[in-house]
């Protein structure tokens, strides 16, 4: 199997036997699958292993992953027949980190600017808030990347709320007002249990954590198992891994940088669907001022449509109730 793609970016190509997957990552991959290379009747499995009972969790520890769940297709070229293939399973990486960082090298190279915010100010911490348990909205423990964890009113977006200086602290904003679109902004998340974040809310809860971004391709400048050390940040500028979803490692950081060039409310979260809906997630308002929605009526049509819905069905939802899902 050949790689030649991350989340749409073409890169230089590479082999492999087996790709990691995290959830909302894309490979673009060629695979070549000729009868008479490695299946003698044409046939091969295609196997995926959902690798999180043993391989995820337990990665920590050192354990090995689960073999049980796979063969889940067969690619066919032979004569028709009921043969199954006699391909066996590669043996695969361990764990829930994404693909080697090295192997992944865009074609068109982007050089990262020195940041032009203050990337202290910018680092996170993606974990478990047990110390306001009970606090938001009732769930006992919530996942938050900010001190809040997310939490919105569906009926009011924040881009209906373009002039608003300051905002609720659910909405879990983080301004990037920069106005040369052609330099770089730095996020740099670390895991929740390094106990790093300097802030009021104590973190817990080492997980991997798939980080994506809307609105833009973000630059990988840093993915460690390591925690972040400001003092000797170890960025990588020069044409480093391009994509929208990364992983963060359960007892490291994630360095992400992205240019101001595209002015709006973009959402970054986790894609576990349950820890963005728990509130692992934080909105960036680019260059806020800068925002232009072309059609705002379409938007509040929108909005209307739904409170309409809404004040229908409060018996089966009420999103300022509880709210499983994030909207996201
Ligand atoms: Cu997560």
């Amino acid at each position: 199997m050949k790689v030649i793609g991350t989340d749409f970016v073409s890169i230089e190509p590479y082999e492999t036997s087996s790709l990691s997957v995290g959830i909302g990552q894309r490979y673009t991959v060629i695979i070549e699958a000729k009868p008479d290379t490695e299946s003698s009747n044409g046939k091969y499995f295609l196997r995926t292993e959902y690798n999180t009972t043993n391989g995820c969790n337990q990665e920590l520890t050192g354990a090995g992953i689960t073999t049980g769940m796979d063969q889940t297709g067969i690619i066919y070229y032979g004569d028709d027949s009921d043969a199954l293939p006699e391909t066996t399973r590669h043996d695969l990486p361990v764990g829930c980190a994404d693909e080697p960082y090295e192997k992944l090298k865009p074609i068109v190279p982007w050089t990262v600017s020195e940041p032009q915010n203050n990337v202290a100010d910018d680092t996170f911490e993606a974990g478990l808030d047990t110390q306001n348990a009970n606090k938001w909205h009732g769930a006992v423990f919530r996942w938050s990347i900010t001190d809040t964890p997310l939490w919105l009113n569906f009926s009011d977006p924040l881009v209906l709320n373009l002039d608003n200086q300051t905002f609720n602290p659910e909405y879990a904003v983080v301004g990037e007002n920069f106005k040369d679109g052609e330099k770089y902004v730095y996020l740099v998340i670390q895991a929740g249990n390094l106990q790093t974040n300097p802030g009021p809310v104590t973190k817990f809860g080492a997980a991997h954590h798939p980080i994506h971004l809307h609105g833009h391709d973000f630059a990988v400048i840093g993915q460690s198992t390591q925690p972040w050390d400001p003092a000797n940040p170890g960025f990588k500028l020069d044409n480093p891994p391009r994509r929208d979803v990364a992983m963060l490692p359960a007892t490291g950081h994630l360095a992400i940088a992205f240019k101001t060039d595209n002015p709006g409310a973009w959402i970054l979260h986790c894609h576990i669907a349950w820890h963005a809906g728990s509130g692992l997630a934080l909105n960036i308002l680019e260059r806020q001022e800068d925002i232009v929605i072309k059609e705002k009526e379409k938007v509040e049509q929108g909005c209307n449509g739904w409170n309409t819905w809404l004040a229908g069905h409060k018996d089966v939802f009420d999103p300022l109730e509880d709210q499983e899902d994030s909207g996201i």
